[in-house]
């Protein structure tokens, strides 16, 4: 019973070193053949379309952005940090309700779209009411990217973006 234990034991340690040492391999090949392979499997980002709505009142306010990924990896949006809140949140709409999400996904060669109706920034306790025509700093921070800035202009309430 033991010895059968034992030998099932360290059958597993063995397939699962294969296969870490498999996937260290394979992330070493990648690293040597230059850094136009590695560029290749790495996300690239670029922020477009971004507005804020002026809110009705100082206390909330909701910002929409499309983050398209022209690169050959995934990567996820992880916060967004403003002058104009120390609470901002990742909202999921979900037929007729809201959800706080950690993270959203930026696919490879796809995009993340916040708009009007969908998946938006929630911005709670304002440091003021932002008016149209001013702009609002927007830094959005990714699993695997760096940092984005993004001036974000103040729309009318009931702007929509031409589609
Ligand atoms: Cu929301």
């Amino acid at each position: 019973m033991t010895r059968t234990r034992k030998a099932a034991a360290a059958a597993v340690t063995a397939l699962s070193l294969a296969l870490a040492l498999t996937a260290c391999g394979g992330e070493d090949g990648s690293g040597k053949s230059g850094d136009k392979k590695a560029k290749a499997g790495a996300p690239q980002l670029s922020v477009s379309g971004a507005y804020l709505p002026q809110p009705a009142m100082s206390d909330m306010a909701a910002g929409f952005l499309t983050v398209r990924n022209t690169g050959g990896a995934a990567d996820e949006l992880t916060s967004v940090t403003t002058p104009l809140s120390d609470d901002v949140t990742l909202h999921a709409t979900e037929g007729t309700a809201m959800r706080h999400v950690a993270t959203m996904k930026v696919p490879a060669g796809g995009r993340l779209t916040l708009a009007s109706g969908g998946s938006h920034l929630m911005l709670g306790k304002l440091s003021h009411k932002p008016k149209v025509g001013e702009k609002v700093r927007f830094t959005l921070h990714f699993a695997t990217s760096g940092p984005v800035e993004v001036d974000v202009p103040v729309k009318p309430a009931t702007y929509r973006p031409k589609a």
